[in-house]
């Protein structure tokens, strides 16, 4: 009965998100650590939050005191299902540091292993825990999670990943400084082994979040590295969990909005490999309040990762009947458009497409078109009287509908007559007809 009403609060709690990149929107997200559970993609990451009043001294730094738990099966829409585990629930975590940083998930003999590092209760003489690492388990991945009463003995770090091995060892990895491994237990919560450090990663600058993955019997030791300024993805190849392992590259620069971090994790799903990290979307002043994100990544045929273009668009098929947030673009014109936030004072509220001249154009790729819409309704605004034009698939393609946005300083829903389509993958292009500014915050089909 108790389980029956915890999974009742837990839909109750549930909440769906339509997003391309940053995937999650009403709240900051970062350090995705993606798995595939029961034929879903859950995504744990770890939760930035602004400053706390109570907490001046970390106004420049992470501030994060739970963890939630995302899940999708299109990989565009999101459920949230809610806060899972929180420095307050875990008994040994000191619940004024705000330090529960990148978590990670394993799933072991129907048992789901959440791990996750915070700062531990002070026991010493200086007043200071430092960095451990503990468990929470629960039956299911969305939880309810029960966290042990103390961190693993043995770990002094962050961000702790776990692999489990084809011969059933799991092997976890954390942080500090350097990357280190050491055995599991079957039990999953105690070392089976001292901790070694991997070699031969580079040994200038800094190295965290290691995220390990076995593929055609190459182990990919991936992790972000500050080659330059700030953090890149790299990755090194070897042939056992323990290593050794060699350099072999970079699979995605720094951040083009100069985002100190990057934190990511490398999954496979429906026969597509898939990349999730993060940016400071959301935030693009102060980039300890990051926003995660997925992009699709590709491998050579020797096995090596082609390095991964972050994009807005993300991945996975839009539906029409959902609003599609065209501001996340696959391709914008050379002149007369831009991306803006609706509201720079609360950028929770997302962004706008701004296409200020005649034939200005916005692409956005791989819509669901089903078969009986009627109608094209845009969220948009102008100052005079604008003009859009929605085509299909190339800028001369089939016109599917026409919008004339009357002059208003006030966001309207204005519907068009849909002219005949053929239902299908499409991508579509709005493009302004006027010389007059448009805004529009989304499209949708009804
Ligand atoms: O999110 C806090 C820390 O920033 C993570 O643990 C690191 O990997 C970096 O992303």
């Amino acid at each position: 009965m108790r389980t029956f009403v915890t999974m009742l609060i837990l839909v109750a709690l549930s909440q769906v998100i339509s997003a391309q990149n940053p995937i999650v929107t009403d709240q900051f997200s970062a350090d995705p650590s993606a798995r595939v559970f029961n034929g879903k993609v859950y995504v744990f990451p770890s939760h930035d939050i602004p400053t706390p009043p109570e907490k001046p001294g970390r106004k420049d730094w992470f501030c994060m005191e739970d963890y939630h738990v995302y899940s999708s099966e299109n990989l565009t829409e999101w459920t949230d299902h809610g806060m899972i585990v929180s420095q307050y629930s875990a008994p040994w975590v000191d619940s004024t540091t705000y330090s529960m940083w990148a978590p990670d998930c394993i799933e072991r003999n129907g048992k789901y292993y959440f791990y996750f590092p915070a700062n531990k209760k002070a026991t010493g003489s200086n007043g200071r825990g430092g960095f451990a690492v503990g468990v929470a388990i629960a039956d299911r991945p969305e939880g309810p999670y029960r966290p042990e009463k103390e961190p693993i003995k043995g770990i002094f770090g962050i961000d702790p990943n776990v692999l489990i091995d084809k011969d059933g060892q799991a092997y976890i990895y954390w942080s500090m400084g350097n990357i280190y491994v050491a055995k599991l237990k079957e039990n999953m919560l105690e070392l089976d082994s001292e901790p070694i450090v991997i070699q031969n990663l580079p040994q200038k600058g800094m190295k965290e979040g290691p995220w390990v993955f076995e593929r055609n019997g190459t182990y990919y030791m991936t992790f972000p590295h500050v080659e330059n300024t700030i953090e890149r993805l790299e990755y090194a190849t070897g042939k056992s969990p323990l290593g050794p392992f060699t350099m072999t590259g970079v699979i995605m620069d720094e951040s083009p909005t100069s985002c100190w971090t990057n934190h990511h994790s490398i999954v496979e799903y429906n026969k597509q490999w898939y990349l999730f990290y993060h940016h400071n979307d959301l935030s693009p002043k102060f980039d300890k309040n990051r926003s995660i994100r997925v992009d699709s990544l590709f491998f050579n045929a020797d096995g090596t990762i082609q390095k991964v273009i972050p994009t807005l668009r993300a991945v996975g098929i839009a539906k029409a009947e959902k609003e599609i947030q065209i501001d996340r673009y696959s391709a914008l014109s050379e002149v007369g458009a831009k991306i803006e936030f609706i509201d720079s004072t609360n950028t929770k509220l997302g962004w706008k497409t701004e296409l200020s001249k005649k034939d200005a154009w916005v692409r956005f790729n791989k819509v669901e078109l089903k078969n009986n819409y009627k109608s094209l309704i845009a969220k948009a605004k102008s100052e005079q009287n604008g003009m859009l034009e929605i085509r299909a698939n190339s800028l001369n393609g089939p016109v599917l509908a026409k919008l004339n946005i009357n002059k208003t300083s006030d966001w309207k829903d204005i519907s068009a007559k849909l002219e005949k389509y053929k239902a299908g993958i499409q991508d579509l292009f709005v493009i302004s007809k006027s010389e007059n500014p448009v805004e529009i915050d989304w499209i949708k089909f009804e």
